[in-house]
């Protein structure tokens, strides 16, 4: 009997090194500890045997089993190894290309969301957070506290949406700008400040080059010294930055605004967008107005700071040469995949913003 092992024993040995691959293998395994393989079978003679000889038959044939199932686990592994070593000699990834998109690949990003995400990256690598506020408004914080009094002349420029009254007379509204962004944040923080408001605002004005929502982004810095030099620098670092050159010819023009003293529209020269010889009114801004200040809970005698709005879409049509207001809002899939971004064209300062 003990022979008997020993035969089975090298032979089964002898099937799993001649094993040429995985598949092999398994039939070793199914044929030798399957259910009906060889050394179960054995397991199966056990009862048959006489007493005496059923405890050493039985630990021989364990013995045995052990030996199949270290030799098959055994071989296994070199097969297994064997296996990747081919796949990794004919399969290779190249981690260095770009990314291959999927259906990702379909989707554009609006224009004037990767110009908002370029303006934000701007001035977050300045130190500027980004803040947020309600669409809906009320007269107090869109007119009032900017020093825009009811039967100021300003209110009507604004081309207000007004909501129908409410029972006790007040009527909200849609934001005419996002100063109102900016309004809450004085009310709720002290300073130092230093915030961007982009969002939508919203005009009842319909032409060419005007649309009846639209979107902005404002600054503002209070501190106790902030003054005007600081306001051109962060603006002039803003436009190189912006439009990616060096140097930026501008001019600041005395304006009004009932919000700022003394208030500023901003013109750049057009050689930043490769059009020698003209001036772009780009945006507007000035010093924080005391009034509004003190409309926030803020002491003008303690705080000053600055301000600025400039709107997006324009911006955005001077950046990347797009001639149609209209066509921002108009749904145009095939204008989308000509004015639009890839998903995965994130601008970043370290990165170049748009190369
Ligand atoms: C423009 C002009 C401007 C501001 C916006 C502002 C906000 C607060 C206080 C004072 Cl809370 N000023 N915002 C200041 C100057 C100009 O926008 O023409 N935007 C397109």
């Amino acid at each position: 009997m003990s022979n008997d092992l020993t035969k089975l024993e090298s032979e089964l040995l002898g099937e799993i090194a001649g094993a040429g691959d995985l598949a092999a293998i398994e039939a070793v395994r199914v044929a030798s500890l399957g259910k009906k393989g060889r050394v179960s079978e054995l397991m199966s003679k056990l009862g048959s045997l006489p007493n005496e000889e059923k405890k050493a038959f039985g630990q021989a044939v364990n013995i045995l089993k052990a030996k199949v199932t270290d030799a098959l686990d055994a071989r296994k592994a070199v097969l297994e190894t064997a296996a990747l070593d081919a796949r990794l000699k004919t399969e290779r990834a190249d981690v260095t290309l770009p990314v291959r998109m999927g259906p990702q690949a379909e989707g554009r990003i609006h224009p004037v969301s990767q110009v908002l995400d370029e303006v934000i990256e701007i001035f977050a690598d300045m130190g500027f957070a980004v803040a947020e506020g309600p669409d809906i408004e009320t007269d107090e914080m869109n007119f009032d506290k900017l020093n825009i009094p009811a039967e100021h002349p300003a209110r009507q420029d604004h081309d207000t949406f007004y909501f129908n009254p409410r029972e006790d007379g007040s009527r909200l509204l849609l934001r005419t700008h996002t100063s109102p962004v900016q309004i809450r944040t004085m009310v709720s923080s002290k300073p130092p400040i230093r915030i961007i408001a982009p969002g939508r605002v919203y005009r009842c004005d319909s032409d060419q080059t005007h649309t009846p929502m639209f979107h902005q982004v404002e600054g503002l810095v209070i501190d106790e010294t902030t003054n005007m030099g600081h306001l051109k620098w962060v603006l002039q670092e803003f436009c190189k930055a912006f439009f990616e050159v060096d140097e930026v010819k501008m001019r600041f023009r005395a304006s009004h605004f009932p919000f700022t003293e003394p208030s500023m529209e901003v013109d750049i020269g057009a050689e930043a967008i490769g059009k020698p010889g003209q001036w772009l009114e780009i945006l507007g801004c000035g010093m924080v107005h005391p009034n509004v200040l003190r409309n926030c809970g803020l002491d003008p005698e303690k705080y000053q700071g600055f301000a600025f709005g400039v709107g997006l879409d324009r911006l955005t049509m001077l950046k990347y040469g797009i001639p149609d207001l209209r066509a921002f809002f108009a749904g145009d899939l095939k204008w989308l995949r000509h004015y639009g971004f890839n998903m995965l064209d994130v601008p970043t300062m370290g990165g170049g913003l748009s190369s």
